[in-house]
């Protein structure tokens, strides 16, 4: 059996729009009621996916949940046609393209029973996002029906959670046992801390994950004030290696001493912020990246193509990949759609270690499957959306049928209802 890593995309469903929903998320809400493309958005994210393949990696996709979201109207007692603006945007939107918030994945060499676990993510802080997880839950049971795996459901409200966005594993190699490094906030400034320490240890409980080797860290006030509502807008790790701002962290002296005395040979590479400033890291969302091991040997790190319109940013990470360090090359991607609601590479795909060959292969791509994905997105999705556009289209029958019509494509019919 081969563990590997593969990350799952979300493909950005037909109705991406800009509705100014999140509180925190300064993009969200700096491009509130701007029109959208979603037909670029999901054509953007394909272009990624296929970056990654170029690398060498292996790759899945999560696919578009039913949009409006019927059933949640309809348990507020009213319906995609009657609902209020803020209700049907709230029912409508595409969040559930940022995958990294779909759930958390804790892989087989980390936990007791020797089984992949994945819990999906509650996402209560957020109204348009408390409503993903039944439709996040139905992909990954499917997904994920192999004995190989564990998926459990939401950890029950008050007690936020959103996922993998706030959890990072940290291990000698993806096929070795772990530290596993769960980010919470508290909220003490104008936004929401979205993620629960509670939330977390119930998710290291569920997935049987060995206290010596489990860490839970609070993400710093100041991170969160500056517009990092998730811990990846702030850092990132691969492997053995910590990519993090210099102010991600509320007590990073004891995170990092922590960290060190469970996994020696970590690297921590600290982003200082007379270098970057958290702005400049929220502003060019340089952290917000994949960074990957490619098959040939050293690190990658596949980040927004903002990052170079941020000065100080792009000169500190030409010195890092010019140095002698492990991340060799750093790979900008186009992800423009998903980065004006505040989601980059890393929020568009949630990280799996796992065998491929247990895996339902209906939800693993190659180049082939990409350019049929991309083919039914061309004659599918709305090229444009505008903020006006939203007052007539109720049940936007026109998004229910693209999105049908990708599920046909992909074998995946059994997903038209949820
Ligand atoms: O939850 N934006 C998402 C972005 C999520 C990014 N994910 C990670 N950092 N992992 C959010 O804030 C905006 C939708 C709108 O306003 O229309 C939104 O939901």
């Amino acid at each position: 059996m081969t563990l590997v890593e593969i990350n799952f995309d979300g493909i950005v469903g037909p109705t991406h729009n800009y509705a100014g929903l999140s509180l925190g998320n300064l993009a969200a809400t700096r491009n509130a009621g701007r029109e959208s493309f979603p037909r670029a958005a999901a054509m953007e994210g394909i272009a990624k996916m296929r970056v990654n393949l170029r690398l060498g990696l292996v790759q899945g996709v999560l696919l578009p949940h039913p949009r409006p979201d019927a059933r949640w109207l309809a348990a507020l007692g009213t319906t995609p046609a009657g609902a209020t603006p803020t209700l049907w945007a709230q029912a409508a939107s595409a969040s559930a393209m940022w995958a990294a918030n779909a759930a958390t994945v804790s892989p087989a060499p980390d936990t007791a029973d020797g089984r992949c676990q994945l819990s999906v993510a509650n996402l209560v802080t957020m109204p348009h996002r408390s409503h993903e997880w039944p439709a996040t839950l139905r992909q990954l049971q499917l997904a994920f029906g192999d004995p190989a795996f564990v998926v459990h459901g939401p950890v029950p409200p008050p007690f936020g959670d959103e996922g993998a966005a706030n959890h990072m594993r940290l291990c000698p190699a993806h096929d070795r046992p772990g530290v596993e490094v769960f980010v919470f906030g508290e909220s003490a400034g104008p936004f929401p801390a979205r993620q629960h320490r509670s939330a977390s240890e119930a998710i290291a409980r569920r997935h049987g994950l060995d206290p010596a080797r489990t860490l839970f860290v609070r993400q710093s006030p100041a991170a969160i004030a500056a517009g990092a509502f998730h811990n990846d807008v702030v850092a990132v790790a691969n492997e053995g290696v910590l990519l993090a701002h210099e102010q991600a962290f509320a007590d990073k002296e004891a995170f990092y001493a922590g960290l060190r005395e469970r996994l020696p040979s970590v690297q921590i590479i600290e982003v200082p912020a007379a270098a970057v400033s958290l702005a400049e890291a929220v502003a060019s969302y340089l952290f917000n990246a994949q960074l990957v091991t490619r098959p040939a040997g050293g690190m990658a790190l596949v980040l927004p193509d903002e990052a170079r319109g941020v000065g100080r940013a792009w000169a500190w990470l030409e010195a890092l990949v010019a140095g002698n360090g492990p991340i060799r090359e750093i790979v900008p991607v186009d992800v423009r759609q998903s980065m004006a609601n505040g989601g980059g590479p890393a929020c568009l795909r949630l990280r799996v270690v796992c065998d491929p060959a247990t895996v339902d292969p209906r939800f693993l791509v190659d180049a082939g499957k990409l350019d049929r994905i991309a083919a039914v997105v061309a004659k599918h999705w709305p090229e444009r959306v505008g903020p006006d556009d939203h007052a007539t289209l109720g049940a936007w029958p026109a998004a229910a049928q693209a999105r049908q019509a990708l599920l046909e494509e992909l074998a995946l019919v059994e997903l038209i209802d949820s």
